[in-house]
């Protein structure tokens, strides 16, 4: 069996697995390329922020009732993967998906989500470049979508959409909104009491 053929597999073998839902990964996050993970891992960091875990080969079910877990999936290079990978993802148990593509052929998400339908997809272009791609749907055939690069924002879209129906989650997004108010309170505080020459030299003694 080829790698591709393999990787299929396993996508059709969990999708007819009798798995309990709390034991599958929530949040699907797939891109077109290993070259998108420094825009992608924004998604990863705002999931590991609200307290998922990564799900992967070796930890498929870690610690913790949330999880995502994380493909390269491409719908040029490998349109079967992307096609088993979408048709695949409710009964695999994900409830929404993150997808990113770069270039200005950014297929993977529109593509997912069409073949994932009704399974939300966030998607996240790449680049500046890969936006009218990624959000041009025919009426009928819905996508969400952030701007370009803003994959942290796609994390917390996800987590957003899987709180209606898990509270803890929403309480997790309050505090977490609540972190960033304090953060703002601490910085203009501390920008008043020092003044800007001051701040910025201890900020760049930071970086
Ligand atoms: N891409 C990969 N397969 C189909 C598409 N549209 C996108 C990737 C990446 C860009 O092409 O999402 O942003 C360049 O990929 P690479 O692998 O050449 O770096």
């Amino acid at each position: 069996m080829s790698a591709v053929d393999s990787l299929i597999s396993s996508f059709r073998d969990a999708a007819v697995a009798d798995t309990d839902s709390a034991s599958t990964p929530d949040v699907g996050i797939i891109m077109g390329s290993d070259s998108d993970l420094p825009v992608m891992r924004g998604a990863h960091d705002a999931l590991v922020e609200l307290g998922f875990s990564e799900a992967t080969a070796e930890d498929p079910d870690p610690t913790g009732r949330f999880s995502f877990e994380s493909f390269v999936v491409s719908a040029h290079r490998t349109p079967d993967l992307m096609y088993a990978y979408a048709e695949t993802a409710a009964d695999r148990g994900l409830e929404v998906i993150i997808a990113g593509a770069g270039g200005k052929s950014a297929d993977l998400p529109n593509m997912t989500a069409s073949i994932a339908y009704p399974v939300p997809v966030i998607g996240v272009p790449v680049q500046e470049k890969s936006v009218d791609s990624v959000i041009g749907m025919p009426t009928g055939a819905p996508i969400v979508a952030v701007d370009a690069g803003k994959s942290f924002n796609a994390g917390l879209s996800a987590a957003q959409m899987l709180a209606v129906g898990h509270p803890e989650l929403r309480n997790r997004l309050v505090a977490y909104q609540e972190s960033l108010v304090e953060d703002v309170v601490a910085a203009s505080r501390r920008l008043h009491a020092e003044g800007t020459e001051s701040y910025l030299a201890r900020t760049d003694n930071r970086n």
